[in-house]
């Protein structure tokens, strides 16, 4: 059926609401003018972080958020609409040698009319929100790669777009290519139709990578609907990145750390599979006995774009976001008081599904206290309902939905670096990984060959989280934390890490962590983690600076006992012992494993390989 114009009358009024918003850009109003008729939405309203108030008060008005206190806020998503679906997630292309294997490509001629059908007057009788947006501080030179505009139905989601991207016409009506910015459609669709996880689902999460075009249908909730974040920020960044050879875009936390005696700054970046620490780590504070002389200082916690800069040969990284989306569960004054504090009063955050008590406007998640408060009058769980009318099967169910969120402001965040805006970014000193692991994996292994370092984040994962995911004391494979967002071959991706950090000079040093280790009887964790995972961390930037040696192990430096400064830690000496030592047969039968994992992957570079069987070939000799 040919779409009928005619169907939108009040779109007659565009040009004049453009006007009033200012948006200059006439190739920003043509794409604005086109989906607003395409979609069939009845107005179109451009909207900058200036507008938030006004928003936040209408979307109170209409009950599409709830109080949560002073300054905060709060929504539920659709049942069925809670998680990214990685099953729905595809990058499409016109070049059928993009097909990798994580990016879940399929051809854009395939694609484009199956979205365009699935949007045609799906956004009837709906506002249309058009969002100019940045993903990069102000004046960065990967600025050109940073502009969007994404167009959405969905108010809620207008709000969490100018918490995590700076948000505003002004990024877009004096470029210098009016046509250069990333087109992103979100369409909400029918939530209540949409078959969601079954074999009629009706959604579609496409980046078609070398068109720059998003179009998303079928969700509200933040991971599929936020285009500047997750499908602009990672894979059409990555994609960006690769085609013009210029820079990484990585799901990569960012943290600075600081010397107060010296006035010296270190910077981190670091890849984590989901559900292994990354935004606890990202918004570390020193531990007390380490207080009086560092700092940690917060940049990131989910994106780094990184490139060379000429002027000093050194890889600069910046965070192209501008606020947090953090998973609520297990957020608590322990695991992570930077989180707390950053969702404080008047912080204007939202919360997503954690539970929520109607008459004290409070919020809860599991692991925020121990227990969940007595007291259940008011308290609804994140599906909203009222807790007291549990049946009693239902008791034992959580509260808030397992990724339950928090979206606020960088700014928010107390111990937000000075610098965090600086256009050129910062020097990127070390590049770490790590994934969840209960044995094998020691505390930290530095790294200092490249190649082997890339090696490292490609073979880098985590413990299955669910049975079905994974075979027993097997990784699920997780390259640089990069899977779900992976627009391009893996082979081509390790070659455009080697050469990217090969350009520099100066090279970060690599290294891989974890924080998870047991004990294999009784399952108690070997290191204590959180605030004292900064000690590995100074270890790693000492031995960048040649001030410790480490031990040589086949599979990198581990520190030796005294290296390590455990000044006030509580550990057990045996426990120490097992966190800095290699288990050769473990590390032997894992390198079967990525041995079969890396030849997936279709023309991977000689470099990598024979990274692998140095690896293979000094365990084999340390096993005598
Ligand atoms: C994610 C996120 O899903 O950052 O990885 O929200
Ligand atoms: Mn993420």
């Amino acid at each position: 059926m040919a779409y009928d114009v005619n169907a939108a009358p009040a779109l007659t009024d565009l040009e004049t609401s453009l006007d009033d918003a200012g948006l200059k850009n006439p190739r920003v109003r043509e794409y604005v003018r086109h989906w607003a008729e395409h979609t069939g939405a009845e107005r179109v309203e451009v909207i900058g972080a200036s507008d938030d108030a006004r928003l936040i008060s209408e979307s109170l008005k209409a009950g599409e958020i709830l109080p949560a206190g002073e300054g905060r806020y709060y929504a539920r998503s659709y049942v069925k609409d809670t998680a990214r679906s990685e099953e729905r997630t595809i990058v499409a292309t016109a070049n059928p040698a993009d097909k990798g294997i994580y990016d879940n490509w399929r051809p854009s001629g395939e694609m484009r009319p199956l979205l365009e059908k699935l949007m045609r007057g799906a956004s009837a009788g709906k506002t249309m929100y058009v969002i100019p947006y940045l993903m990069a501080p102000p004046g960065s030179p990967l600025e050109p790669y940073a502009v969007g505009v994404e167009l959405t139905d969905h108010r809620t989601v207008a709000l969490h777009m100018i918490r995590m991207a700076r948000c505003g016409v002004e990024h877009v009506n004096n470029l210098a290519d009016p046509n250069r910015f990333v087109r992103g459609v979100h369409v909400t669709g029918d939530l209540a139709n949409l078959g969601q996880g079954t074999p009629e689902d009706k959604r579609y999460f496409v980046t078609f990578a070398d068109e720059r075009t998003i179009l998303h249908f079928g969700s509200s909730y933040g991971g599929n609907a936020l285009l500047g974040k997750i499908a602009h920020g990672l894979r059409q960044a990555a994609y960006d990145g690769w085609a013009s050879g210029e820079f990484l875009a990585e799901q990569f936390m960012l943290i600075g750390i600081t010397d107060k005696e010296t006035g010296r700054t270190w910077h981190i970046a670091g890849g984590f599979p989901s559900a292994s620490g990354k935004t606890n780590l990202a918004m570390m504070l020193a531990p007390d006995s380490l207080g009086d002389r560092y700092h940690v200082e917060f940049y990131g916690d989910d994106i780094a774009w990184m490139r060379v800069d000429p002027r000093d040969g050194r890889i600069y990284a910046i965070n192209p976001e501008f606020g947090v989306f953090g998973v609520a569960k297990d957020t608590n004054e322990v695991t992570n008081p930077t989180a707390l504090r950053s969702v404080g009063p008047d912080t204007n955050v939202l919360f997503t599904n954690v539970a929520y008590n109607d008459d004290s406007h409070e919020v809860w998640w599991e692991g925020r206290t121990p227990e969940p408060p007595t007291d259940v009058t008011g308290w609804r769980d994140w599906t909203g309902q009222l807790i007291s009318e549990r049946s009693p099967e239902e008791q034992g169910k959580p509260w808030a939905h397992p990724n339950s969120r928090f979206t606020t402001t960088l700014t928010n965040v107390p111990n937000i670096a000075p610098d965090f805006d600086a256009p050129s970014g910062v020097a990127v000193d070390a590049i770490i990984f790590g994934g969840r692991t209960r044995d094998r994996e020691p505390l930290i292994r530095a790294i200092t060959d490249l190649a082997e370092g890339v090696y490292d984040g490609l073979t880098l994962g985590a413990e299955a989280t669910f049975a079905a995911e994974g075979v027993d004391g097997q990784l699920r494979y997780d390259p640089m934390s990069m899977r779900p967002f992976m627009s391009y071959p893996e082979g081509a991706y390790a070659a455009h890490w080697l050469k990217i950090i090969g350009a520099a000079s100066d090279q970060p040093i690599f290294a891989h962590v974890n924080w998870f280790q047991r004990d294999p009887d009784d399952g108690h964790f070997l290191w204590p983690g959180y605030r004292e995972n900064l000690r590995p961390l100074l270890w790693l930037l000492r031995l960048r600076d040649g001030e410790v040696q480490g031990k040589q192990t086949p599979v990198g430096i581990v520190p030796t006992k005294e290296e390590l400064d455990l000044d006030g830690v509580d550990i057990r000496p045996e426990d120490l012992d097992e966190l800095l030592s290699i288990d050769t047969g473990r590390w032997t039968t894992e390198m079967a494993h990525r041995e079969a994992h890396l030849a997936q992957f279709d023309g991977l570079p000689e470099e990598i390989w024979a990274a692998h069987r140095r690896v293979a070939a000094a365990l084999a000799a340390k096993a005598g």
